[in-house]
């Protein structure tokens, strides 16, 4: 509580990221985003899904301010808000401009926090949840998601534990995964050769139902296809193109199990002047031809959205945040053929600035 009432009334005074901005980068962790720069562009970026913190079947929002700090903030769903201002879970985690993704990577039923440092300096750390906080940094890699690759996290072998996926992307693109063993990661493995190309968009989840998550790679802009390859628990399957026009020019795109049939759906943020949110459900061989508005409005200019079951119904709502210094968390609730946003802010004041708040998909 205490560390947070000073954050909030330092960031009162001046209004600019206080926390975040730290001296700049050392190598190792500089192909990241920049941890004091606002998120932008198709270059570089990474999506988390939410995590369940506590463990209570309803998914919570976490912050990273990443930076020089390292501080880590938990808000907890109370079904109708996340609640907490100053929940403090880690002081020491996600520095720099690291990626930080939640999981389930030792399988308990509690999401914990992965870091990706990326770079020539590869490491992965992981915390793991009590249900109140989040333990000490544990190094579970040392050599995954080096130079730019993006970073992902996904049960892809459907053990009950969440493993780490890396898409190289580019010519090259290689997906190399590290199931987690409860205690590590083991070694990165190629389980597939050639999926999310070029600047196609990476996303992981498990769109026909079957308890493996598979990956999804959106090319968005004038193509706008889908391509899946599912999982077979040991590899990814051969490509095949689940859509051939969604998520297009710069819309965001995720993947989330909005009608609660046990399939991920595909869901597109298209922000900027429309700013509708787009659905095409999973009907476990391909998503719908036809993909439907189930928001007219959501997640505008610069606001960052996500997709989890806030509520706990078993249908994955849509989330946004505002960041800077307003810092709101905004909740659409699925009612199954579309999400209908709460009347009331969901928090007041959570990832201000340029913290990085999961679930996100910040590219
Ligand atoms: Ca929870
Ligand atoms: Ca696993
Ligand atoms: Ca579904
Ligand atoms: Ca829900």
């Amino acid at each position: 509580m205490e560390a947070r009432s000073v954050a909030v009334a330092v960031l009162g005074a001046s209004m600019v990221m206080t926390h975040v901005v730290g001296p700049a980068p050392d190598v190792a962790s500089r192909p990241g985003v920049p941890a004091d720069q606002p998120l932008s562009g198709a270059a570089d970026g990474f999506a988390g899904r939410a995590g369940d913190f506590d463990g209570n079947r309803r998914d919570d929002v976490v912050a990273f301010t990443r930076g020089e700090g390292g501080d880590v903030y938990v808000a907890r769903s109370t079904g109708t808000r996340f609640d907490g201002i100053g929940d403090l879970w880690s002081d020491t985690f996600a520095f720099w401009s690291q990626a930080p993704l939640t999981g389930d990577f030792d399988g308990d039923g509690r999401s914990d926090v992965a870091a990706f440092a990326r770079g020539n300096k590869p490491t992965v750390t992981v915390a793991l949840s009590t249900g109140r906080s989040f333990g000490p940094p544990q190094v579970w890699a040392t050599s995954f998601a080096p130079n730019v690759e993006i970073p992902a996290v996904g049960d892809v072998n459907g053990d009950g534990r969440d493993d780490v996926l890396a898409f190289r992307r580019g010519h090259d693109a290689v997906v190399s995964v590290a199931l987690s063993t409860g205690r590590s990661f083991g070694a990165a493995t190629p389980w597939h050769g050639h999926f999310a190309t070029g600047a196609s968009i990476p996303v992981v989840g498990d769109v026909n139902g079957d308890g493996r998550d598979d990956v999804v790679a959106f090319t968005r802009y004038g193509a706008a296809d889908v391509a899946v390859a599912l999982s077979t628990g040991r590899s990814f399957g051969r490509a095949a193109w689940w859509s051939g026009w969604f998520a297009e020019d710069q819309a965001l795109p995720g993947l989330g199990d909005v009608n609660g049939d046990g399939r991920a759906d595909a869901v597109a943020f298209a922000r900027g002047r429309s700013a509708e949110v787009t659905v095409a459900l999973s009907t476990g061989r391909s998503f719908q031809r036809r993909p439907t508005p189930w928001l007219a409005s959501w997640a505008t200019r610069e606001a960052v959205p996500g997709l989890g079951d806030f509520n706990g119904d078993g249908r994955d709502d849509v989330a946004a945040f505002t960041r800077g210094g307003r810092a709101d968390v905004h909740v659409a609730l699925s009612t199954g053929g579309s999400f209908r946003e709460t009347p009331e802010r969901w928090h007041e004041y959570f990832a201000a600035a340029t913290e990085i708040p999961q679930p996100g998909i910040l590219w």
